[in-house]
């Protein structure tokens, strides 16, 4: 068992990033049976849930004449057009059906804001809007983190990040992470986690 002030952070396990879903990363479903394992040595347990209204503008279909996957200029900054995903309400946007969620204290819903995207758990995507969930395990006195799910190269590195910046001791457990790796987006965000001082294991 892990110490009390040391949590879990499960990245959005859902259908659509799991194989057959909207935005399938490969052996997505791969990464349930490892978590569901680490979930009982954790004493702080929380999940994450990508969580879009369908006007949401990181979705392609809402941008007339854009590719999935091509790249638009948000008042943020660069913004990826994913296909629509995790549409709030729909299959896609559940849990897979595999993931123990029961064992979760707190589950944190993001990109819930039409006009901006959330990949981190901490922060949107405009690095300042809060989540909350900083202070639920600030409030809960947790100071470690432990983190895994979907997909490694974009919400996964993106909270960790958030995560060492706000001075939390963070874990990467990559086999229990799959990432999209979108033009060399697993590279770079594992070199980014690394000069980060996140420690990736497995
Ligand atoms: C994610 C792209 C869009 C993720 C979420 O969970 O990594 N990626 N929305
Ligand atoms: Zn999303």
């Amino acid at each position: 068992m892990q110490a009390p002030d040391h949590a879990l952070i499960v990245i959005d396990v859902q259908n659509d990033f799991c194989p057959g879903g909207a935005l399938a990363v490969a052996e997505g479903d791969a990464v349930v049976a490892p978590i569901n394992a680490l979930l009982g040595d954790f004493a702080v347990r929380v999940v994450t849930q990508d969580w879009h209204p369908a006007d949401h503008a990181s979705f392609a279909d809402n941008h007339p004449g854009a590719a999935p996957f091509s790249v638009t200029e948000m008042p943020y900054g660069p913004q990826v057009l994913w296909p629509r995903h995790c549409v709030q309400g729909t299959a896609g946007a559940d849990f897979h059906p595999g993931l123990r969620t029961d064992p979760a204290d707190l589950v944190i819903r993001k990109g819930f804001r039409a006009s901006i995207d959330s990949y981190s758990a901490f922060f949107e995507n405009d690095r300042a809007t809060p989540t909350g969930l900083e202070g639920y395990l600030r409030s809960r006195g947790v100071t470690t983190l432990t983190l895994a799910g979907l997909a490694t190269d974009f919400c996964v590195a993106y909270s960790a990040l958030d995560a060492a910046r706000l001075g939390f001791g963070v874990t990467v457990r990559l086999d229990a992470c799959r990432a999209i790796d979108l033009d060399g987006s697993l590279a770079a965000a594992l070199e980014q986690m690394r000069a980060a001082g996140v420690s990736l294991q497995g």
